[in-house]
């Protein structure tokens, strides 16, 4: 008896639904779609909107500033949908209304999403707000983008309202290009992709031992001889100061800040074998410390050989001679012109053969002339030896202690902790690509923590943001640079945008399945993490 009414209503459920789902389309109610990073706040209302062909996007506010946000939406829909969506310009019905009012406040990067049956409204007080809000609604629609529906299809979006905003201002990734060289077109491929998790900083590690990768005019060997090669010896390469403008255009044009580095006084083996003059030929810490063979090193002034292998910390810039300042100061105010963001990265981490004597008033000259230039200087945690300036950033990555000297001297923090935000480290031992020094990091290890619980000492208000790094030692495609990145930067974002009272890994583990279908539909090479049940 108990088995008949079991299956009886199995049947009944099975009826109830096969009915359902040929009369009206099935639909996910708002407060459980899968957006990533969650809202602050989804509230569902009773209704559904179709975005079908004949749906129209209006445009209220400075249509200087609407059209890049307008032309964006209509081609991520595009993709998704193979809906063309048109323009109209008055506020009407069957409409996804995109409002620029500077009077709503909540802050340069709030928005919110106003769903009811005949029209969408989505208001900001900055064009950043309406496109967050264009990531989050794109996530709404369902579809995976498996192919290109016709324009007959209707994508049905239930009602309800989405109010967001971000924990941190600064929400970042890392793409070291120095030790394997990515052409402009991979990067921008990057940042289309960190541009739908509402990243809003690119830093480019431009320089390290292996190779020297944006041009500087006033010093052109650094390019020619410096990035000539790579880690296993590969031919290299470098932006020209043309290429690098158009990365931070294309950038601008998904909000996202390019932060360009420039590794200092250590990691700096491309510079000395492009220009010997920087070489304080001094340097030989220990017996058998350098990579290779030392017959230029130890030479004061003469160039050294390039290395294309993976140690670190055996470089060092000259930090007594004017001309290593002359070049500072050069690379600084070349790299400032092209730069419209705030930040200069110097670097500065494991100067292992800079004497402390010699590395602080080195960083705190070189913060000095990122400062002449008009920028703000951030380094690696190591920095904090030195007297950093309150507008500086110093940028965890291993030492505490570094951090909380940092703070006391009234700077902020940058939090990328290797053992939770590195996405050069392995997800497990049999990972074929990255590193273990740090950790082995799976996509729960990279959720599952806060930039607050770090240390009692770093506070909520001593943070800037959080930043995801990829070191490149061991990547040689694109498809390598998506392997280590995806599914772990989407939970790096969540955690600098959603408030931590907010975020649970059951549900990110939950809504990434979603995620991953997209994913498959582009055809990203994404790590299938078994901690995750994959559609
Ligand atoms: C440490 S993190 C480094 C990099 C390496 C990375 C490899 C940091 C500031 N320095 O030079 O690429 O480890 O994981």
């Amino acid at each position: 008896m108990k088995i008949f009414r079991s299956i009886s209503s199995v049947l009944v459920a099975l009826i109830a639904f096969s009915f359902a789902s040929c009369s009206e389309e099935k639909v996910v109610p708002l407060s459980t779609h899968s957006i990533i990073p969650l809202p602050a706040s989804v509230l569902d209302s009773e209704g559904r909107f179709a975005l079908n062909s004949n749906t129209k996007i209006v445009a209220i506010g400075d249509q200087s500033q609407m059209v890049l946000i307008a032309e964006n939406f209509k081609s991520s829909v595009y993709h998704l949908t193979g809906l063309n969506l048109g323009s109209a310009d008055q506020d009407q019905e069957d409409a996804i209304v995109f409002e620029l009012n500077p009077s709503f406040g909540q802050g340069e990067e709030a928005y919110k999403i106003d769903i009811k049956k005949d029209k969408i409204r989505i208001t900001a007080s900055k064009p950043a707000g309406l496109f967050y809000a264009a990531q989050t609604f794109t996530q709404l629609i369902p579809t995976d983008g498996e192919e290109l529906k016709g324009t007959n299809n209707r994508f049905i979006i239930p009602t309800g309202t989405i109010e967001d905003k971000p924990e941190y201002a600064y929400r970042g990734m890392m793409l070291d290009v120095a030790r394997h060289f990515f052409p402009v077109e991979d990067v921008k491929h990057l940042i289309d992709l960190i541009a739908l998790y509402k990243i809003n900083f690119l830093h480019l590690h431009l320089s390290d031992d292996q190779g020297w990768r944006i041009e500087i005019k006033s010093w052109p060997l650094l390019t020619t001889i410096g990035g000539s090669t790579q880690v296993g010896g590969g031919e290299g390469g470098f932006y020209t100061q043309e290429d690098y403008k158009e990365i931070v255009k294309y950038a601008q044009d998904k909000f996202i800040t390019i932060v360009p580095e420039i590794d200092m006084p250590g990691h700096t083996n491309s510079a000395l074998a492009s220009y010997g003059q920087l070489n304080p030929g001094i340097i030989v810490p220990e017996k058998g410390a350098l990579p290779y063979d030392r017959t230029n090193i130890g030479v004061d002034g003469m160039a050294t050989p390039l290395y294309t292998g993976t140690e670190v910390g055996f470089s060092t810039l000259d930090t007594k001679k004017p001309i290593t300042y002359q070049f500072v100061e050069d690379v600084i105010r070349e790299l400032a012109e092209i730069t419209p963001g705030p930040f200069i990265h110097i670097g500065g981490d494991e100067s292992h053969v800079t004497a402390m004597e010699d590395y602080i008033p080195f960083i705190e000259r070189a913060q000095d002339l990122v400062t002449k230039y008009g920028k703000r200087t951030m380094g690696w945690d190591e920095v904090a030896h030195a007297k950093l300036l309150p507008s500086s950033v110093a940028q965890f990555w291993a030492v505490e202690e570094n951090a909380v000297m940092a703070i006391e001297q009234g700077a902020q923090v940058l939090i990328s902790p290797s053992k939770k935000a590195y996405l050069d480290m392995k997800y497990d031992t049999t990972t074929q690509i990255g590193y273990t020094w740090a950790a082995l990091i799976e996509l729960d290890d990279a959720y599952n923590w806060d930039p607050t619980e770090l240390n009692e000492n770093i506070k909520r208000e001593n943070i800037i943001g959080v930043e995801a790094p990829l070191w490149a030692e061991t990547l040689r495609s694109r498809a390598d640079m998506e392997f280590l990145t995806f599914p772990r930067l989407p939970a790096i974002a969540e955690i600098a945008w959603t408030s931590k009272d907010l975020r649970s890994w059951d549900s990110f583990s939950t809504r990434i399945k979603k995620h991953g279908r997209r994913w498959d539909a582009m055809g990203l090479n994404y790590y299938k993490s078994p901690k995750v049940i994959w559609d």
